[in-house]
């Protein structure tokens, strides 16, 4: 069969709504954009642990603490999801991690940004993790298995997470005192135009979604995630008595969505290429830690090797 018919079957396959599993034939196009985007999807899990694991010394109560370590330990487990599922696609872990720590490997421009002070957690699980659970509710019916199998358990964790960091908002914005709606207002204005940057650029700039799209690795575009997003998010937002930081945001009728005013692309791609405000700070701490856990890492090989020893000893 030449390459073309290949093609061609795989693209009925897909049409026909059935899974790629890592052993099928795949493009080689297919391959390299899913080992791209589950990548950086990993790597923005692993990062996106700095900003909250920031604030687990200083949360306000017991309770909150034993909640942020459980959430940012839940993302670290994400993140090992998605490194397992990408090398289902024939990449090893360590090439993955080291595009990460020399800056090869591109994760979420989010996490570039910094926690100032407690409600800002609180506006990360908020936005942050919903901006994720739009996007990623979407990926469950991805075309790759492995990845949309992953996407369905890490949902019903981000949910919780997304209900944890608005219930501290309530606390703040709704229940607060003056102090504490200052600095809830305060955190919203920080995170609301970078978790509208998390979709994407606009689809009209977006590199690869048509072929995506045709390969049904995403279902949904860019703009029409941010814009879902955007519809959910307001009036969670007026609930709770904040201001939308966007004076040309407005109901349209017709539409039947909200509009809203035209976002900082130049911020956008500064951060993404580096130049945000915390991209140095995230990558150092990552290279840090990294190196600490060598001794980690080496213990735990020389036991896998010890104990595959054995277990061949005794089958001899
Ligand atoms: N940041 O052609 P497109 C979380 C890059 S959630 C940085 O539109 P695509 C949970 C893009 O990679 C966050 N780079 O690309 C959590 C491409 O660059 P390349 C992670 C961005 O792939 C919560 C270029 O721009 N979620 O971690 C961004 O079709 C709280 C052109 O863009 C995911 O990764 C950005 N925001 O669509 C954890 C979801 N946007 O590779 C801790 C999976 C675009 O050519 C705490 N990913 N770029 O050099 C996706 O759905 C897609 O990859 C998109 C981008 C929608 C992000």
């Amino acid at each position: 069969m030449d390459n073309q018919e290949l093609l061609d079957r795989f693209q009925r396959y897909v049409d026909d709504e059935h899974k790629i599993e890592a052993k099928d034939w795949m493009p080689e196009g297919y391959r390299k954009t899913l080992i791209r985007q589950v990548a950086q999807h990993a790597h923005s899990e692993i990062v996106g642990m700095l900003p909250e694991g920031n604030w687990i010394t200083r949360a306000p109560s017991l309770r909150r603490k034993a909640i942020l370590i459980s959430k940012v330990q839940d993302e670290a487990g994400h993140g090992l999801y998605l490194y397992s599922a990408c090398e289902t696609l024939g990449v090893d872990r360590d090439t993955l991690i080291n595009e990460l720590l020399t800056g090869k490997a591109k994760y979420s421009s989010i996490f570039n940004y910094p926690t100032v002070s407690w409600a800002d957690i609180g506006a990360i699980g908020w936005l942050v993790d919903g901006a994720a659970i739009v996007n990623q509710v979407s990926l469950q019916r991805t075309s790759y298995g492995p990845y949309s199998r992953a996407m369905v358990r890490i949902c019903k964790e981000e949910s919780f997470h997304q209900r944890q960091g608005y219930e501290i908002m309530i606390a703040l914005a709704k229940n607060g005192n003056e102090a504490q709606k200052k600095l809830a207002q305060e955190a919203f204005n920080r995170w609301w135009w970078p978790s509208l940057m998390m979709f994407g650029p606009s689809d009209a700039n977006s590199a690869h979604s048509a072929q995506n799209t045709a390969w049904k690795i995403k279902r949904h575009s860019n703009d029409e995630l941010r814009q879902k997003f955007i519809d959910m998010t307001v009036p969670q937002a007026e609930y709770i008595g904040l201001t939308i930081p966007d004076p040309d945001l407005k109901w349209n009728e017709a539409r039947g969505h909200y509009d809203f005013g035209e976002i900082n692309w130049t911020e956008f791609n500064e951060v993404i290429k580096g130049n945000g405000p915390c991209n140095k700070q995230r990558l150092e701490a990552r290279q840090k830690a990294h190196a600490e856990g060598a001794w980690v890492r080496e213990a735990a090989s020389a036991y896998a090797a010890k104990r595959k020893k054995s277990g061949e000893g005794r089958a001899a």
